[in-house]
This record gives C-alpha cells, sequence and structure tokens, in this order.
C-alpha cells in the first residue's frame, strides 16, 4: 500500500504544488519564499519521516498570509488523501519535545473531527521575517483539512525560534506515531467502524 500524493492548487493569492509521501525517509525539498517557514517545514518532515516536496508562490508582497495558509490547506489535503480509510492505523500520536529551555507538546488524533486547540504565548511578534501569529493558522488549517484533532501546547519557552521549532519537531512526530500501521488493528482503530 503506497501512501502518497500529489497535488496541486492555485488560487489568486498562491500556486502551490506538494509531492508527498507518509512512509518516507524524511528526505525533503521546501521552498516557500518564507526562510524561517522552510526551516520548520524541514525539521516537520525529517522528524516525521516524511517525504515532502512542496513549492509555493504566493503573494508576498501583501504579506505572508495567504501563503502560510494555503500551505496548511494543501499540506492537510494531502495528509487526508494520503491515508485513504486510514485502515490499520495507530490513530493516535503524542510527542513532547525539549529544545534548551522550550518544552512543547502535540497530541493528536486522526479522527476525522477537526479541532485545534493551540495553547502557545509567543515573546515575540516575528520571527525571522514571519508574524508569529500565523503559525496557529498554519495549524488551523492543517487541522481542518486533514480531519485532525490537534492539541498543541506550549509549557515554557522564552526563545520564540526554540518554540516554534519544537512544536514543528513534535508536530512531525506525533504525526509519524499515529500514521504507524499495527497489524493487531483490523479495519480501523473505531469502534464505531470509521475515521
Ligand atoms: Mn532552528
Amino acid at each position: 500500500m503506497s501512501r502518497k500524493v500529489q497535488i496541486k492548487r492555485k488560487t489568486n493569492e498562491t500556486d502551490i504544488s506538494i509531492d508527498i509521501n507518509m512512509d518516507g525517509t524524511g528526505n525533503n525539498s521546501i521552498d516557500t519564499g518564507i526562510g524561517f517557514f522552510d526551516h520548520m517545514l524541514n525539521l516537520f518532515a525529517r522528524h516525521g519521516f516524511i517525504d515532502l516536496k512542496l513549492d509555493a508562490k504566493g503573494d508576498l508582497e501583501v504579506d505572508a498570509h495567504h501563503t502560510v495558509e494555503d500551505v496548511g490547506i494543501i499540506l492537510g489535503q494531502a495528509i487526508k488523501e494520503a491515508l485513504g480509510e486510514k485502515k490499520s492505523i495507530k490513530r493516535y500520536g503524542s510527542s513532547y519535545v525539549p529544545m534548551d529551555e522550550t518544552l512543547a507538546l502535540v497530541s493528536l488524533d486522526l479522527s476525522g473531527r477537526p479541532f485545534l486547540v493551540y495553547d502557545v504565548k509567543y515573546t515575540c511578534e516575528k520571527v525571522g521575517t514571519m508574524e508569529t501569529e500565523l503559525f496557529e493558522e498554519f495549524f488551523r488549517a492543517v487541522a481542518n483539512n486533514a480531519g485532525i484533532t490537534l492539541h498543541i501546547k506550549l509549557f515554557h519557552g522564552s526563545n520564540t525560534h526554540h518554540i516554534i521549532e519544537a512544536i514543528f519537531k513534535a508536530f512531525g512526530r506525533a504525526l509519524d506515531e499515529a500514521t504507524q500501521i499495527d497489524d493487531r488493528i483490523k479495519g480501523v482503530m473505531s469502534t464505531k467502524g470509521s475515521l
């Protein structure tokens, strides 16, 4: 069973193509035009063992908002499509990731019920050229389009780069755990019979 998907999405604001393999090694090539965002998506792919090719051309002359949100939408769609009926997957995944003074938790359920709880406070409004408030928009777009119940919690942290980096690594690790196949699971991991 191959869990690979290619999607292209074009609007008046962005033009994005994605090529994802959920069962990869973390191999990735990412170009969103936003350096810090590329760095974070690279970490997500590496720590999630996801092969990811992502090319996004957005209206950065306006600001980064459309690009970040639309990357979240297409990434969510690609994850959802790649996982298909979610047969025999573990469904839940959680990961605590420390980075120096920072400790973050991502806990998620591939439930088909989109929900985001984002309990993160930043000390700076910007990291690189990017507004920190955009990360919540990104994760909401991913959760809504992938059908993930997604909890992101920062326990402590003062350096904004560390905080966001720990969250992206934890997201990759939690998603990797939740998407693993467990042969003991016949059908889907739900008494309801569907996810
Ligand atoms: Mn870094």
